[in-house]
């Protein structure tokens, strides 16, 4: 049965897309037009409390009754127990795609976002000073990400929804004005992503 995907056109929405797209699930999107405050009305509150895209409605969810899930990292937790891909049923494998997870949804998403904001501030102090601080801390992510990428092709062993979460955010790397030049292993491994016909399509498909 199609899986309601409730998103818009960013980073945090496009990691599902591709995840979706991956795990071959038939969805369904549905625009949240972030830009009119379509995040704040009562029926998407229901579903995602926070009044942030993505949420998702299996109707087929762990009981065979309908679930809602929020929160891109729990999304994607969720559709890799559900259908056993991109998430290690063994724990030791398991370990390394929770920490890379974890380090995208703490950190590498956060700090890329408050460039974004940043670039946008009309006041030249606060922007310098916005930008002083939040480009540094994403330039020193890309290089943590880019020495977990010298001896391997994915961030935790095999390609995971880590991979993806990570990728939702290098995917915006020209707004946040990062050059793949400076990080080259992060740029051979969103290459070899970007190859995949599944992420391909969970990149191009119409969220808007
Ligand atoms: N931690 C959340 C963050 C979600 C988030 O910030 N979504 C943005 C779009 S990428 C949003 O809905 N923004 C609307 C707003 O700020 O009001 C997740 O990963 O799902």
């Amino acid at each position: 049965m199609t899986i309601d995907l409730y998103t818009w056109n960013t980073p945090n929405g496009r990691k599902i897309s591709v995840a979706l797209e991956e795990m071959e699930l038939p969805y369904a999107v549905h625009p949240v037009h972030i830009g009119k405050g379509a995040q704040r009305e009562p029926d998407f509150l229901k579903l995602s409390p926070n009044g942030r895209i993505p949420a998702i409605v299996d109707h087929e969810g762990p009981d065979g009754a309908p679930v809602s899930v929020f929160e891109s990292g729990a999304i994607l937790l969720y559709l890799g127990e559900k259908t056993g891909k991109f998430l290690p049923a063994d724990l030791r494998k398991r370990i390394p795609v929770l920490e890379w997870l974890m380090w995208q949804m703490g950190g590498f998403g956060p700090m890329p976002g408050q460039v974004h904001h940043f670039l946008m501030v009309e006041n030249e102090q606060d922007r310098r000073y916005g930008l002083e601080r939040y480009m540094a801390e994403t330039r020193r992510l890309y290089g943590v990400l880019n020495r977990r990428l010298e001896d391997r092709d994915y961030v935790a062993g095999d390609l995971s929804v880590a991979d993806f979460a990570i990728l939702g955010w290098a995917w915006r790397h020209e707004r946040h004005k990062v050059s793949f030049s400076d990080f080259p292993n992060v740029g051979r491994w969103y290459d070899r992503l970007l190859a995949r016909p599944g992420v391909a399509r969970g990149l191009d498909v119409k969220l808007d």
